[in-house]
């Protein structure tokens, strides 16, 4: 029988079309465009379907209720399909993808997240590789998780980060291993994919609305200007420290706040200004002072899978003290110690 996949097309460049302001989605033009594609068709291609949202958005405009909205409509359509390509636009693509592998606990089928840098109705356009082939990787349903397919890459999502503003190979998976490869075959780091939890029910967790802070560290930082934002109504800050995480000590002024910050209850979490490799808080004096304000380790989890991690267990209605230790922890292969 034929696997049935299901597309839900939240807008972004592949389903845009040129108006005098630029690139817009354009309410339903896109399911003839695709129908159109030979290759969508061919007999070797699943079954397919499409969702198309309303309204369909750029993705800088995509925000925690478009998270869930996509994640119910994965939910509602779960036992129809085999699997779900997510149209996405590129820019805010890898949070959406983090945020979907936190969101959908026990999921056993394909979740791909793809788009396009130039829209399926521009010549060069790499909209059809990257639906065709996402389609029949949800449609071969060797990975059960949620990942990003784009210019031959397939990334686990909350590993992806997008690299190249205007690259056809815009994403990366700078800490692990790429699950797939897209040549002549398409070839699967077997080895590397999450294998789902044997019996566990699937279920959404919709995320809240929950205030949370990116801070990158910069050199001459004036921390005492970021005060203001660190109140008790700051649940999470994820701090983009130098290296292996370390902050400037010249002015004593971040501790203060970073410990005031953890008395506020706010999880203070290292993550690193560099793409690949890990923070190891207490490597150099200038990042133990961190751990002893009360900060977490972020280890290699990229800003987006952090961020949507924060939501994630803020969401799920968890003590200060289990976020803390969740938070070190690899819930859904986003993160290697
Ligand atoms: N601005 C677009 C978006 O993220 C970029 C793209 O999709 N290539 O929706």
């Amino acid at each position: 029988m034929k696997k049935r996949i299901c597309i839900l097309y939240t807008g972004g460049t592949i389903g845009m079309v040129p108006t005098e302001n630029g690139y817009a989605p354009k309410k339903g033009y896109f399911y003839d465009a695709i129908a159109a594609i030979p290759d969508l068709n061919s007999h070797d291609m699943p079954e397919w379907d499409m969702i198309e949202f309303d309204p369909l958005l750029d993705s800088s405009n995509i925000a925690v209720e478009q998270w869930n909205q996509i994640g119910r409509a994965i939910r509602d359509n779960y036992e129809a399909y085999d699997g779900f390509v997510v149209l996405h636009g590129t820019d805010t693509m890898a949070y959406t993808a983090s945020a979907l592998s936190f969101m959908l606990e026990g999921l056993s089928k394909p979740v791909i997240l793809t788009g396009s840098q130039i829209p399926l109705c521009k010549l060069r356009s790499d909209a059809r590789d990257n639906l065709i082939t996402s389609t029949l990787i949800a449609g071969a349903g060797n990975v059960k998780e949620v990942c990003l397919y784009f210019g031959g890459k397939l990334i686990r999502g909350n590993r992806s980060t997008k690299s190249s503003a205007d690259g056809l190979i815009a994403f990366d998976s700078p800490n692990y291993h790429f699950l797939a490869e897209a040549g002549i075959d398409i070839r699967y780091n077997v080895a590397s994919l999450l294998t789902p939890p044997l019996n566990a029910d699937f279920h959404l967790t919709e995320f809240k609305q929950i205030s949370i802070g990116v801070l990158k560290v910069f050199p001459g930082i004036q921390f005492s200007l970021f005060e203001s934002i660190m109140t008790e109504s700051l649940k999470g800050i994820v701090l983009e420290t130098f290296g292996a995480g370390n902050i400037p000590s010249y002015d004593d002024a971040l501790l203060p706040i970073i410990r005031k910050a953890f008395e506020n209850g706010t999880i203070v979490t290292v993550c690193s200004q560099c793409q690949s490799g890990t923070v190891t808080l207490g490597a150099y004096a200038t990042s133990s002072a961190l751990t002893k304000a009360g900060a977490v380790s972020g280890y290699n989890m990229t800003t987006e899978a952090a961020v949507a991690k924060l939501y994630y267990l803020f969401s799920l209605g968890l003590s200060r003290d289990e976020i803390k230790v969740k938070m070190e922890q690899d819930l859904r292969g986003e993160l290697t110690k």
